[in-house]
């Protein structure tokens, strides 16, 4: 197995890996490398749903996606599709996967099932590194704050996606479930501090309005989305990511209008996040 980083901060791309055949101990040195680098790229990997869902398996539970459509066949899996006369995508915003759930989500393994002919590139963005380079004053400023994660205001009835880096667009929705979590949480397995908001579904914090949340919120998503957190992988047919819900956000280039592009996502389970 060999890995190489693809960005100073965040991402490796593990090569010598057959993802359906892996024996137990590369799986624990992949699972190490995803905590510590927040995501793993895989090429050239022959997985079919059921390789996809064996694997999921393997590293735990699988959280099933409320929101997305599900294959017919395999219940375990969400589809994130963009139809080639769609003008959205899902995913078209910094985000990570399930924060608003009690227990949020490990991670997501998502496998590319068809490609636009270029672009649709997906990002992520390291919150270790993102919370280690805030400015002292800020670290102690949101020290011991928690914060309210919702997904009421993304997956509404009519099926729009909508969100913005600066804090989603509430729509006028209400917002009724959701979860609240540390904004410095600790890795469960590095220890590793790690800055737990983000602008697609963390709305504000404990005690304050989203008004009155939004400036201090809107400074720490600035902050995190900058270039040198970031790795960015271009899909090729036979491309896997894993990636570490805690560790990263994501994003998806919404670049290839007129053309669709299909992912098959499986949402790995979680433990409850401390600070
Ligand atoms: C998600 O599954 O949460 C996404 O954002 C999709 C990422 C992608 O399609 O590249």
């Amino acid at each position: 197995m060999e890995t190489t980083r693809l960005a100073p901060h965040c991402g490796v791309e593990v090569s010598g890996v057959e993802l359906a055949k892996i024996e137990r101990h590369d799986l624990e040195a992949i699972r190490d490398l995803i905590y510590r680098h927040g995501v793993a790229v895989f090429r050239d990997q022959s997985f079919s749903p059921e390789d996809h869902i064996a694997f999921a398996r393997r590293w735990g539970g699988i959280d099933i996606n409320n929101y997305f459509p599900l294959t017919d066949e395999h219940p375990e899996i969400a589809v994130v599709r963009k139809r080639k006369d769609q003008v959205t995508n899902i995913g078209g915003g910094w985000h990570t996967d399930h924060s608003y759930d009690q227990v949020p989500a490990m991670g997501s393994i998502l496998v590319a099932r068809e490609l636009p002919p270029s672009g649709g590139d997906t990002l992520w963005a390291h919150m270790g590194a993102a919370f280690e380079s805030l400015p002292d004053t800020t670290k102690e400023k949101i020290e011991g704050l928690t914060a309210w994660h919702t997904a009421d205001h993304i997956y509404a009835p009519d099926g729009i996606y909508a969100q913005t880096d600066q804090g989603s667009d509430l729509r006028g929705q209400e917002l009724k479930t959701g979860a609240t979590h540390p904004v410095v949480v600790r890795h469960p397995h590095t220890g590793q501090r790690l800055l737990y908001v983000n602008p697609g579904f963390t709305i504000n914090f404990t005690g304050m309005s989203r008004e009155e949340s939004l400036p201090l919120l809107q400074e720490l998503f600035a902050h995190a989305m900058k270039a040198e957190h970031q790795c960015r992988v271009e899909w090729q047919p036979g491309t896997v990511a894993i990636w570490d819900n805690r560790t990263t956000w994501h994003y998806a280039m919404n670049d290839y209008q007129g053309y669709a592009r299909e992912m098959h996502r499986i949402t790995l389970s979680g433990e409850p996040l401390a600070a």
